[in-house]
């Protein structure tokens, strides 16, 4: 199929990258049957950088066919866990080997920063590297009954497994999917987001080198409508993990419920709260909240959006967060060079959505403090927001904004800030911050949230 090549700068990146933009099938690269494309995006200038195949349910039955094949004759239980783990260490070393690489085809497909793309593929490489060890040391347990009678547990496979993910930390997040499921002797079927899908491609350029049999790894590009929506109803695969938005992730269970009763995995939105009480130390607070909301644009399952600060320290925490975020009107830009820290929404499509939460936000009556509008005019940049004056029933300070929106809001008591707290229909993160180690541990204890922070 089809190579795309992109020359990075010598002094500041390695040589040129080459992707094949075809579908992974059964270890090879293949046009589509009905040859569907995509076009890909930089969303720091809006212009096309490359064009790639776009599968359609016909693709998805010939990899999940090659997944279902590689499961029963070369992977699975037949192969030594140890073995699954040299080649997922192998697999990791090539893409170590290639990480300015994979981190220059992210930033450039979606917009992150490159140090920020650094960082997640290293992490990466390393997730690749614990699931490797975990290969060898998934096992059942005996069960004493009588003296001459036992019980044992087994742990197998589900077989061909799916997995659907998003844009906004494609690599990382095709790490988290793909590691776990040939840990444990699955094969798969991924299917990456349409919006980014080049540092899964060239993923799958290394996954014969790692020592794969054809089969165990496919990677099928293409949209959820149409590929994302046969994995999920497709009668052959046992289970799907997804990472998404919840509105796909309803559907997601309703394909299963209607095909086989796959098992299903999700992660899906958030509008996690933080706290700040008054005895928090206000610059650390401002450092980590910042991070929290408007790294990666705020395009993060788990930001902190909700900002809830006790009255004694309001004033100088609001004007700490503003001048931090004025600060990163000045470093925003091209994700590649030097001292940016700020770049663009992934999507014309996302800019608007978050344009439109700060519209009624501001028509809602909540008081911009910094930000609120586009920055420059080319690609989607959209400047660090803060809003104060929110109430919890705004609609913008109720729903996942997933932009770089801050909603600050004040409080007096513990009790009342719990209860706003978790007064939402998410409940993936929460965070605390105060100096009383008590209270933090208490505090993290209340929020109904799958993680917290203290
Ligand atoms: O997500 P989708 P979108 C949230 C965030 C964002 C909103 C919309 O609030 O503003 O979702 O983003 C595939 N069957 N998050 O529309 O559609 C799709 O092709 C099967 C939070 O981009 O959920 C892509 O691969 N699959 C989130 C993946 O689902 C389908 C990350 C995610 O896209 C499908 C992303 C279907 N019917 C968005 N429709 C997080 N929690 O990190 C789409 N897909």
């Amino acid at each position: 199929t089809d190579v795309f090549k992109l020359s990075l700068d010598k002094d500041t990146y390695k040589g040129t990258v080459s992707v094949s933009t075809g579908l992974f099938i059964d270890g090879k690269f293949v046009k589509p049957v009905e040859g569907g494309t995509i076009d890909v995006l930089n969303p720091a200038t809006g212009k096309v950088i490359t064009t790639v195949s776009g599968g359609s349910d016909k693709d998805v039955d010939l990899a999940v066919d090659a997944a279902t094949k590689a499961y029963k004759t070369s992977w699975g239980l037949k192969v030594p866990g140890s073995t699954r783990g040299q080649m997922l260490l192998k697999l990791a070393s090539l893409v170590e080997q290639n990480i300015e690489e994979f981190a220059a085809l992210e930033s450039m497909n979606n917009g992150k920063i490159f140090p920020s793309t650094k960082a997640e593929v290293t992490n990466a490489v390393a997730l690749f590297r614990y699931y490797a060890g975990w290969a060898d040391k998934v096992h059942g347990k005996t069960i004493e009954t009588t003296e001459n009678k036992m019980a044992y547990t087994r742990h197998e496979p589900f077989g061909a497994v799916a997995a659907i993910i998003p844009w906004n930390s494609p690599f990382y997040m095709l790490s988290f999917k793909i590691g776990p499921a040939l840990a444990t002797g699955n094969t798969i079927v991924l299917k990456p987001s349409e919006i980014t899908p080049l540092t899964a491609l060239k993923f799958a350029g290394l996954v014969n080198e790692a020592g794969f049999p054809p089969g165990v790894v496919n990677i099928v590009n293409g949209y959820g409508s149409t590929v994302g929506a046969a994995l999920a109803s497709h009668p052959l695969i046992r289970k799907i993990a997804f990472t998404g938005s919840t509105l796909t992730g309803r559907k997601i269970l309703e394909a299963s419920a209607k095909s086989n009763l796959k098992v299903v995995s999700l992660e899906l939105g958030g509008k996690s709260p933080v706290v700040v009480f008054d005895d928090a130390d206000v610059e650390q607070a401002v450092k980590w909240i910042a991070g929290g909301i408007f790294n990666n644009m705020g395009q993060t399952c788990i930001a902190g959006s909700r900002i809830f600060v006790q009255e004694g320290v309001y004033d100088s925490f609001v004007k700490g967060l503003a001048d931090y975020a004025r600060n990163m009107q000045t470093q925003t830009g091209d994700p590649f060079a030097k001292g940016t820290v700020h770049g663009p929404q992934i999507s014309e499509t996302q800019f608007k959505r978050v344009m439109s939460y700060i519209s009624s936000g501001k028509s809602d009556g909540a008081n911009v403090v910094v930000g609120g509008e586009q920055h420059g005019s080319e690609g989607f940049f959209i400047k660090p927001t803060l809003f104060t004056e929110c109430t919890q029933d705004m609609k913008f300070v109720k729903e996942e904004i997933f932009g770089p929106v801050a909603a600050v809001m004040r409080f007096k008591s513990e009790e009342e800030v719990l209860e706003k707290a978790n007064d939402t229909t998410y409940g993936l993160g929460a965070g605390v911050f105060t100096q009383n180690s008590s209270r933090a541990i208490r505090v993290a204890h209340a929020f109904e949230a799958g993680s917290t922070f203290w």
